[in-house]
């Protein structure tokens, strides 16, 4: 990055933070600036002549502006790879980046052909091109993102060419978003962007959104959709919870009775070409799959193609017909899970297979007399959490053998089951998660924080704000601890969320998750996060995100 320091210096004096953008972090190591007089301007010019970073979303780590405007012209302006990249044309990944951030950046004129004024970038200096250099001796252009992978970038945007400078594809593609968040369109139809840098890197490596798609079945149109919303507010980790209780759409190769019973339909199911597709637009964004197949509660729909895999519940010495949570006191279950995980193991690349383990009902266990045999046998006694440890202990074994690592929902670990060192423990319990997050990585365990972030729960009222305000890391624990907190996840349980619904209830309020792991600890400023916030989802509404409004107002675009 020594160039981009010669650079920045050179252009000291030119730039100025803007005021809505004061944050300690932001400013730190910049000498008190006074703001360049800005370049004369013709009448018609003066309305849009004003610096306007308000609709960067999450907020870079670093930046600074100028009040100097450079014009894009769409049939000159060229998204290339730069000299000393080590990316070139053959890197799939970054040719469809481009492809995709041209269009964000210039296909949203198209809904207004008419009425245009003078030409707004008449006599402004040109910005010609946005050269990408990766600087990593391997790009990862056909790599899969992971926890580890880098999302930094450095951008600089001086006439004529803009330069984002990034370790790995991964940090491109959050950089081409924000090069495409500073571009906009004047009144007049032109495409301008004001000279800047930017240096930016996540806060946190795990930023998801959980999508359920057993409640509801979401056609892959708006799992893709949602992809698309999510590269847009950062976010790199679909929790894809694939089924549950109410339907298992999953197609297994190996059981594929499970989808033709457990399904709601023949067509309500992710065939092994649709999962693919999935994973390969996800990956195109810089976005992991972590698939959850949650066992041993939450499998009422498992039970419909897997002869003997739940638990006989029993009234007295009878069985009632009704089956509970997995069984776990068969052989025959691990049989399946051996089976079953080899295969999800290898169709899902990412490095982590979510186990579910929650909310696991022992009304069932308790009932079945060849559980309570078990029980005995074992020295269980009547703590049934013992069996539920015994039964997520053989799973963890189990995918472990496949090489890959596990996350699994809070009480997996307040049940006190033997975890390996590289568990990652999800908190999703509302009541006191800083003093659980406090347990879990007192314990030496990596977590991930949910509870504050259910999507699905609705009120009236910006409750973005409340999803916002939230630190992360208020919980009490030392700076270790503190390491062991690796992101979190907004979650849009599907009871109540089909394809009508899935991307007005997730956008924009899923964004002030975004911004949350991905920005520095102190950008909290309320005012400032709703003025950018309103442009942001005015934005993806014109990448058609049909966002739902934070408040009363309007967005340009949608005039008549
Ligand atoms: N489904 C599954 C759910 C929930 C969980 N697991 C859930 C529980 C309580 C609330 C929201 C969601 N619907 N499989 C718990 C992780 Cl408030």
């Amino acid at each position: 990055m020594g160039r981009a320091m010669g650079l920045a210096g050179l252009l000291l004096g030119l730039f100025l933070v803007p005021a809505v953008l004061v944050s300690t972090s932001l400013r730190r190591g910049l000498p008190p600036t006074e703001p360049e007089a800005p370049p004369a301007l013709a009448e018609w010019e003066s309305v849009s002549g004003t610096v306007r970073e308000d609709s960067l979303w999450p907020l870079p780590q670093w930046l600074r502006t100028s009040r100097r405007q450079l014009r894009l012209a769409p049939g000159r302006f060229q998204l290339v790879h730069g000299a000393g990249s080590s990316a070139g044309p053959d890197c799939g990944l970054l040719q469809d980046a481009f492809r995709r951030y041209y269009e964000y950046v210039f296909g949203q004129s198209r809904w207004r052909t008419w009425g245009r004024g003078p030409p707004g970038g008449l006599g402004r200096p040109e910005l010609l091109e946005l050269q990408v250099v990766i600087e990593a001796a391997d790009p990862g252009c056909n790599s899969y993102p992971r926890l580890t992978s880098s999302e930094a970038y450095h951008l600089t945007v001086t006439e004529p060419v803009a330069i984002l400078k990034a370790d790995e594809v991964w940090g491109a593609l959050r950089g081409l978003e924000t090069f495409s968040q500073l571009v906009h369109e004047d009144d007049y139809g032109s495409f301008l962007v004001n000279e800047s840098e930017i240096d930016d890197f996540p806060r946190f490596a795990h930023r998801g959104i959980l999508l359920d798609t057993s409640r509801h079945y979401l056609p892959l149109k708006s799992i893709l959709t949602n992809l698309d919303a999510m590269a847009f507010n950062k976010f790199n980790v679909l929790h894809w919870h694939i089924v549950d209780d109410q339907s298992f759409p999953y197609q297994s190769i190996y059981f594929p009775e499970l989808s033709d019973k457990g399904a709601y339909s023949y067509n309500h199911i992710y065939t092994p070409t649709d999962v693919r597709l999935v994973i390969e637009y996800a990956r195109l964004r810089g976005i992991r799959v972590i698939p959850e197949f949650d066992t041993p509660g939450h499998t009422q729909s498992w039970g419909k193609g897997q002869k003997d895999l739940l638990t006989p519940c029993y009234s007295g010495e009878h069985p009632t017909g009704s089956f509970g949570p997995v069984n776990p006191i068969l052989n025959t279950t691990y049989d399946f899970m051996t089976k079953f995980y080899k295969e999800i193991s290898s169709v899902f690349p990412d490095a982590y297979i979510h186990l579910g383990g929650d909310e696991v009902d022992f009304s069932c266990w308790k009932s079945n007399p060849d559980v309570k045999e078990f029980m005995k046998k074992q020295g269980y006694g009547i703590d049934y959490a013992k069996l539920e440890s015994y039964y997520i202990q053989k799973i963890l074994d189990i995918v472990s053998s496949y090489n890959k690592g596990y996350v699994v929902w809070q009480e997996v670990f307040d049940n006190k089951a033997q975890l390996k060192p590289d568990t990652v423990v999800q908190v999703w319990m509302g009541n006191n998660y800083a003093h659980e997050l406090s347990s879990v990585t007192g314990a030496g365990f990596t977590a991930i924080l949910s509870a504050p972030w259910y999507l699905d729960y609705i009120s009236y009222g910006q409750d973005w704000k409340k999803y916002y305000s939230v630190e992360p890391l208020n919980f009490p624990g030392s700076e270790k601890q503190k390491k062991l907190l690796i992101g979190g996840e907004a979650c849009l349980w599907g009871e109540f969320v089909d394809a009508t619904n899935l991307t007005p209830r997730l956008w924009p309020r899923a964004s002030a998750v975004g911004e949350r792991l991905w920005s520095s600890r102190n950008v909290t400023n309320l005012q400032d996060a709703y003025d950018r916030l309103t442009n942001h989802r005015c934005r993806m509404l014109r990448r058609g995100i049909a966002a739902e409004p934070v408040f009363v107002g309007y967005c340009a675009h949608e005039a008549r």
